[in-house]
Formats: structure tokens, C-alpha cells, sequence
């Protein structure tokens, strides 16, 4: 089965989606069989790799080494076309649709396209929308785009709906990694309304009752990096 359907399935099953993000610019290779086994005992069902500013070699690297120690699929999460390894089970093809960019709306795709060709890699269309949150986040600062902002609840809610209807698998809330505050309640709510496709929420999520409030407003898929980045006990604190 896919990835994507097995996502599907959990979802029909009324299971939560966990994803730890792992940046291989902030990450260090001999600390993958530790982190990975801690992942492992954790509620994690995904791992994401990637991030704003990666050098060329990092994630196939990276990506190798975690798939030795977990049968976990691993997720790439590209901020760029270098990241794209198929080395990986899957790829999140996200498009910056909060941008105007037409960078990261289209042309890195085309870019892409010459890698994925011939490759095993399940290709998963992703809206990305950035949404404002206190301060100036890498994915602004790398695609030089104005994230959406977060009081204006209708246009990220239209802004995801024309992911749907635009045929996108998923969408993918983005706070932005570090964000001083994770997405409202408010704003995560209204867009699960409209959508028929799978909510993915990210972005500054450091507490578990965070976490537990982005599913109650209707993520299915949660995603967390910097909170494991700054203190790996925090696998501990999510099983209590
Ligand atoms: C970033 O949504 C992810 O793209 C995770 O964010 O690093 O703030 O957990 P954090």
C-alpha cells in the first residue's frame, strides 16, 4: 500500500498522524541510531526529512543511516531540488501556495522533474501555506515570500481550498520551524472544514498539550522537529 493510503486509512480509522522533522543542517549523523531509537519507542508514524538550508550530500546521507534503524517511512521535505533523494520512500511536492513566487510555486517542480523521472519515489502533491507567526521564519527568508496573515482566517482557508481544487493530496499548515506560536485552534478548524484531503499542521508546537489541541481541531497529521531538536526528553514528556 502507498504511503498516501496508508494515510488515508489511518485517518478513515480515526488514527493520529505523528511525524517527527528532521533537519539535516541541524542534525548530527552520529546521533541517528540514538535519536532513531527513541523515535521508535515514541508515537511517531512518520519521518519527515529536510530544511531550508541543506548542504548538496546531507540528506541522502542522512536518509540512509535513519533507514537502517527504523521501519518507519521516511517523508522528504524538501526546501530544495538537491534534497530530493530516492533513497527515501516518499516525497512531500509541495507548493508554496501562500507565495507569489512562482519559485516555489512551479519552477523548482520542473527542476525536479529530471529526478523523479526514473525514480521509486511516491510523489505526494502538497499545498504548503505559511502562515505568519511572530517572527521571520527560514522558509521566508529562503523563498522571499510574505507568509499569510494569521488574522485573516477566510484567505488561508480559500488559499487551502484552492489546493484541493487545484488536485492537491495534501495540505500542509506551516507555522514555520521555530515559530514563537503554533497555528490557532481558530485558524486550524476552519480550514479542516473545508477540506476533503488530509490536514497537515506544523510549526512551533513545543508542548503536548499543543499537540493535543492542533488534533482537536482537526489535524490529521501533526509535525514537530525543533522541540526534539532543543531537548530529546521531550519524546518522554509525550508519553505521559
Ligand atoms: C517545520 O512544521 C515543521 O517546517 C516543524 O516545525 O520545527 O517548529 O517543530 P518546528
Amino acid at each position: 500500500m502507498s504511503i498516501y493510503q496508508n494515510i488515508l486509512e489511518a485517518i478513515d480509522n480515526d488514527e493520529k498522524l505523528f511525524a517527527v522533522l528532521i533537519d539535516p543542517d541541524k542534525f548530527s549523523l552520529a546521533d541517528t541510531e540514538k535519536f532513531i531509537k527513541n523515535v521508535n519507542a515514541s508515537i511517531t508514524t512518520h519521518i519527515f526529512v529536510g530544511g531550508s538550508t541543506v548542504d548538496e550530500n546531507d540528506t541522502v546521507a542522512l536518509v540512509r543511516n535513519i533507514k537502517k534503524h527504523t521501519n518507519l517511512p521516511v517523508v522528504l521535505f524538501p526546501g530544495d531540488v538537491t534534497q530530493i533523494t530516492d533513497q527515501a520512500d516518499a516525497l512531500l511536492f509541495l507548493s508554496l501556495l501562500s507565495s507569489r513566487n512562482a519559485e516555489y510555486l512551479i519552477s523548482k517542480h520542473v527542476e525536479a522533474v529530471s529526478k523523479l523521472r526514473d525514480s521509486s519515489l511516491e510523489v505526494i502533491p502538497t499545498g504548503y501555506l505559511l502562515i505568519e507567526s511572530g517572527v521571520k521564519t527560514a522558509v521566508e527568508k529562503v523563498t522571499k515570500s510574505k507568509p499569510i496573515d494569521r488574522e485573516n482566517i477566510q484567505y488561508i482557508v480559500d488559499t487551502a481550498s484552492a489546493g484541493q481544487f487545484l488536485g492537491m493530496s495534501l495540505i500542509y499548515l506551516e507555522a514555520g520551524s521555530g515559530a514563537k506560536q503554533p497555528l490557532t485552534s481558530e485558524i486550524i478548524k476552519a480550514v479542516k472544514k473545508e477540506l476533503k484531503i488530509p490536514l497537515i499542521v506544523g510549526g512551533g508546537l513545543r508542548t503536548k498539550y499543543q499537540i493535543e489541541n492542533a488534533y482537536l481541531a482537526g489535524a490529521d497529521m501533526v509535525v514537530v522537529g525543533t522541540a526534539f531538536e532543543e531537548d530529546e526528553a521531550f519524546f518522554e514528556e509525550l508519553k505521559k
